[in-house]
């Protein structure tokens, strides 16, 4: 059967890109009926620097943020990754597996450790190795991320497929990654050339989940564009990058296209889209923050919901790293 496996790292405030990106999208699998597994994923948060004093906060936000778009801790396993230790012990079989000519290709390190490389932490290398296991501990068999992810997902497969090989064993699932819909790369508002980041530099440069509207409406009215007015087709939006995500916001938050999208607005200035596409964002935005900020007003009954997840997630995990030690031959 179907499995579903994602994660999202409490490394700051959630942003538009990882609610259109991701939760979105999570909720819809799971209102589909597919058996789904979400993580906050704090162990990969902190391969960057974080401040204890504010990870406790993030993880409850990063976990409030599911569940104000409507993960369902009952129907699906909603946890912090920290709590489940098998994580972190797979992650180490994985790292025996792996290759470091792997990890050299990975193009999110790169742009995360930036030119001074033998700085970053080990941590921050090894991430795709912990994200492996993150998946393969539950025998997922399917994993919804934005186009920014889809290396990695690309990666678990090479290592389950290189596990399966050197041990002799069909145990670990060649997963695979779901990557659809008009929203999978969200752009920075001031450069349509960068993805929407939560930790990137100017908070001017993405929408977060908890913007009031006001903030919201001055940000799309600040975001970078060209002069030029809507086209009547996505073609001719090639070469135009931040039109181009201002469209494909419009149509990912109205569950439409952005044929349709442009069908309606063709014509139309930045002076007329971009309020219009400030209201859709309020619109769909105010209730989830307005529900975040409630659920966040009672933390200690966020902690009891992931804790709760955990136990449930460690049922799914203990065994299968039972048996994955057994095949590797480690004594218990
Ligand atoms: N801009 C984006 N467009 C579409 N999807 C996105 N995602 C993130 N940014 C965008 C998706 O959100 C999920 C969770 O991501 P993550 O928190 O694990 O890590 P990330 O991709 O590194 O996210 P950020 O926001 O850029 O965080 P920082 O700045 O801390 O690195 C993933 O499914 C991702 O694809």
């Amino acid at each position: 059967a179907p499995r579903v496996f994602s994660g999202i790292k409490p490394s700051g405030g959630l942003t538009l890109g990882n609610y259109l990106g991701a939760i979105k999208r999570f909720v819809q699998t799971q209102d589909a009926g597919t058996e789904s597994i979400f993580c906050v994923v704090d162990l990969h948060a902190i391969t960057v620097w974080q401040d204890p004093a504010e990870l406790p906060g993030m993880t409850r936000e990063v976990a409030a943020g599911y569940l104000a778009s409507g993960i369902d801790p009952e129907r699906s396993i909603l946890f912090n990754q920290s709590q489940v230790a098998a994580h972190a012990e797979l992650a180490w079989i994985f790292n025996c597996v792996a290759r470091i000519g792997w990890m050299n290709r990975m193009t999110q390190f790169k742009d995360k450790a930036g030119k001074n490389a033998e700085k970053a932490s080990l941590g921050l290398y090894a991430y795709p190795s912990l994200m492996a296991a993150d998946i393969l501990i539950y025998h997922a068999t399917h994993v919804p991320v934005g186009e920014d992810q889809k290396q990695h997902v690309e990666l678990t497969r090479d290592i389950a497929a290189k596990f399966n090989h050197d041990y002799k064993v069909d145990f670990f699932p060649l997963t695979e990654p779901v990557i659809e819909g008009p929203a999978m790369r969200i752009m920075n508002l001031r450069d349509g050339t960068k993805k929407m980041s939560k930790s990137g530099e100017s908070d001017m440069e993405r929408i977060n989940m908890t913007d009031d509207a006001d903030t919201i409406a001055k940000k799309f009215k600040k975001a970078r564009t060209d002069p030029a007015p809507l086209p009547e087709t996505p073609d001719e939006l090639k070469d135009r990058p931040e039109a181009k995500n201002l469209v494909e916001i419009y149509a990912a938050l109205s569950d439409s296209t952005a044929e349709r999208v442009l069908a309606e607005h063709a014509g139309a200035g930045w002076g007329q889209f971009k309020p219009a596409l400030a209201d859709l964002a309020v619109d769909k935005l105010a209730p989830i923050a307005d529900e975040m900020k409630r659920l966040m007003d009672d933390p200690a009954e966020i902690d009891r919901i992931l804790a709760r997840g955990a136990e449930r997630a460690r049922e799914i995990a203990d065994p299968v790293l039972a048996r994955t030690y057994e095949i590797v031959g480690l004594v218990r």
